[in-house]
């Protein structure tokens, strides 16, 4: 299968996914540009990794379970359960390699971490995780139930297009705080990823 443009992908998003999350979709797509833009990424592939993070968002709970089934995709306990918010990223990536053609690993993976983050990340899958967050649209399209309402939104914005790590340890913060303060329950790899970022901020203290 040949890989799509971000071009032809846009149209196909706008087919499949609600108006809120196509709006919320390409807000994460150009967000994603323009920090690749500024940390030295290829501005296509992050493009490409915004179009398509969400893609599976808009599937049934059934059919996302299928996906990750039929391609033997390993799902912890919070992934599989019921209203999962973290489902869709697992089975998005199988979904951009399967029908949409992306072979480029580090964008499926940058679709798979997006909502938990892991440690290590690549440069494109920062990008992507803190473009999800930051989009302009966040505060004002999504429901209140499905928003962080990110309380240093302006703070990590700003942030985010000097320092990615430092960004990184703010948003799993403020996501780790949100969860624990909504008693949600927290997946391991964003508890894992959140310890990652903290030790390594704290061994690498940046300037000024
Ligand atoms: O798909 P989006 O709404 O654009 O955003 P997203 O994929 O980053 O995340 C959706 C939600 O996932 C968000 O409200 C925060 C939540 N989340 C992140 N880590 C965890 C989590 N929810 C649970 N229950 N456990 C987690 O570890
Ligand atoms: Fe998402
Ligand atoms: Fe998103």
């Amino acid at each position: 299968m040949k890989t799509l443009t971000p071009d032809r992908l846009r149209g196909k998003m706008k087919k499949t996914l609600s108006p809120d999350r196509y709006e919320h979709t390409l807000s994460v797509a150009y967000t994603a540009a323009n920090l690749a833009a500024v940390h030295g990424e290829d501005v296509t592939k992050a493009l490409t990794a915004g179009m398509l993070h969400d893609c599976a968002k808009c599937m049934s709970h059934k059919k996302q379970i299928a996906l990750c089934e039929k391609y033997q995709v390993q799902l912890s306990g919070t992934e599989q359960a019921k209203n999962s918010p973290l489902l869709h990223a697992k089975a998005g990536s199988v979904l951009a390699r399967e029908n949409y053609g992306i072979t480029d690993e580090d964008i499926l993976h940058a679709i798979s971490y997006h909502t938990t983050g892991r440690p290590h990340m690549s440069t494109l899958e920062k990008i992507v995780f803190i473009a999800d967050y930051i989009e302009p649209e966040r505060r004002r399209a999504k429901k209140a139930a499905d928003d962080r309402q990110a309380k240093r939104l302006t703070q990590i914005r700003r942030m985010a297009f000097c320092d990615l790590d430092g960004t990184l340890c703010a948003i799993l913060k403020d996501t780790l705080a949100y969860l624990q303060e909504r008693g949600g329950s927290i997946d391991p790899m964003t508890r894992t990823a959140y310890d990652f970022y903290m030790a390594h901020e704290k061994e690498t203290p940046r300037e000024s």
